[in-house]
């Protein structure tokens, strides 16, 4: 149980990687130790699950009393897989944003599903050291990790030691997680237990003992462990970042600094619950390119007029005067390997002062790469080629994407540069979509290759 109080309810099972929650106002939990955040613009029932690589966020009104309910989960994704019409996802980097139009659908689920590719490892070491009269001894094949301070012959301190080398991509996030409770005959009703850093990874598991166990290194966190035997997690990215970096080995210490109170968890040997570390990357193999020029053109009095320094690429299908199409180039020179899957991420809304709410935006191969950012004009745009796929833009600014992987195949096989257009087949509206100039949320062609 994470939550239950007036705002939320809420349990977190993290065997399985899910967190759910029902929020009966606008509300924020954080997922126990993970310090992440999900919060809720107003009432929702949110179920978030993070498993096979993929991080599914359901979100359902049971309430139907609102038009859009924002959900922002503070959890990397690398990647936007599919999402039900009814979700926005304003922002999926480092964290997922979306905007959910609940209204008027029967407090049906509305889905979002994220690539955020994550490896769970087993310690490939643990044990736990006692000090004074005990302190040649080795627990190394015990199927509990002891933490407890306190006087010479009863302080314990536990050791993990992780190996990264099946980590591929770049670590994002990577939580701890170790199942245990207070089980002192002493009394009490909880205790601290501090995550440390270890440096040395030199140490064995069926060697190390409290006369050779190595320097402690900087505090990592820290977890209040109670009587209640359940998972307690640590954020250890940063940490795991440095190893991973490093010697690709992540060894980590729980110790009691201030308190003597015995704690006790799952080693690796125990039957069920040992430790692990989650491990959430970046997608391997997948580069995010951004463009080498975009720019729009616009028909009639201002055919010849050039807009590449824009921040925002306007498209429209209008009367004369009226009219503009997006030009995207990207490069492929960078990539190594044969291209799975190319998928262009756009953001951006429409904006047009006229009614109507949503129109669609098409994605046209263009063949012709020699026109330049600040050169091209709608009297000198290259011809386009065919569809390769459209979207529906609404009102709510959002990550639009087109998968164009045929296309950036062949180019691949070809020039080895992508020309793409963006325009409107029907009489249209005013749709504005972040240039390479904008600040932030650029147009992405998002390639994963093997
Ligand atoms: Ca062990
Ligand atoms: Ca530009
Ligand atoms: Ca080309």
């Amino acid at each position: 149980m994470v939550a239950n109080d007036a705002t939320v309810q809420a349990v977190t099972v993290p065997r399985l990687g899910l967190t759910a929650a029902n929020f009966w106002s606008s509300g924020s939990i954080t997922v126990p130790g993970s310090e992440r955040t999900l919060s809720v613009s107003g009432p929702a029932a949110v179920v978030v699950r993070h498993r096979n690589d993929e991080l599914v966020i359901g979100v359902a009104d049971p309430s139907r009393t609102q038009e859009t309910v924002t959900v922002e989960y503070e959890h990397y994704t690398d990647g936007i897989v599919s999402t039900d019409s009814a979700v926005g996802v304003t922002q999926f980097r480092p964290g997922v944003t979306m905007e959910v139009a609940v209204g008027g659908t029967r407090g049906a689920t509305h889905s979002a599903t994220f690539d955020a590719p994550v490896t769970e490892l087993s310690p490939r070491a643990d044990t736990f050291v006692r000090d004074g009269s005990y302190s040649g001894d080795n627990y190394g094949s015990w199927s509990s990790l002891v933490v407890k301070g306190g006087p010479t012959g009863y302080s314990r301190e536990s050791y993990l030691a992780f190996d990264l080398a099946s980590v591929a991509g770049e670590v994002q996030e990577a939580v701890l997680d170790v199942y245990g409770a207070v089980t002192d005959d002493n009394g009490g009703a909880s205790v601290d237990c501090t995550v440390a850093a270890v440096d040395d990874d030199s140490w064995t598991e069926d060697g190390l003992t409290w006369d050779t166990k190595p320097d402690l290194g900087s505090s990592l966190g820290s977890l209040t462990v109670t009587r209640e035997r359940r998972w307690w997690r640590e954020d250890v990215t940063e940490f795991v970042q440095t190893a991973a970096s490093g010697d690709g080995i992540a060894s980590v210490a729980l110790r009691q600094p201030n308190d003597e109170r015995y704690a006790s968890f799952d080693s690796r040997e125990a039957d069920e619950n040992p430790p692990s570390l989650r491990v959430t990357t970046s997608r391997p193999d997948t580069t995010a390119l951004t463009p080498t020029a975009d720019t729009f053109v616009r028909d009639g009095s201002y055919s010849g007029d050039n807009y590449g320094s824009w921040s925002s690429l306007v498209v429209k299908n209008a009367a004369t005067d009226y009219s503009r199409q997006g030009y995207l180039t990207f490069d492929l020179s960078a990539l190594s390997g044969s291209i799975d899957e190319a998928v262009l991420y756009l953001y951006g809304a429409v904006t047009d002062d006229s009614g109507g709410d949503a129109v669609d935006c098409a994605i046209n191969a263009v063949g012709d790469d020699s026109w330049t950012e600040s050169g091209l004009t709608w009297d000198t745009k290259p011809d386009l080629g065919s569809a390769l796929g459209s979207v529906t833009v609404t009102r709510t600014p959002q990550w639009w994407t087109v998968d164009v992987t045929e296309f950036v195949q062949s180019e691949a096989g070809g020039d080895g540069v992508v020309s793409l257009a963006v325009q409107q087949p029907q009489s249209g509206l005013y749709t504005d979509f972040n240039s390479r100039d904008a600040d932030e949320k650029v147009p992405t062609l998002r390639v994963q290759t093997s």
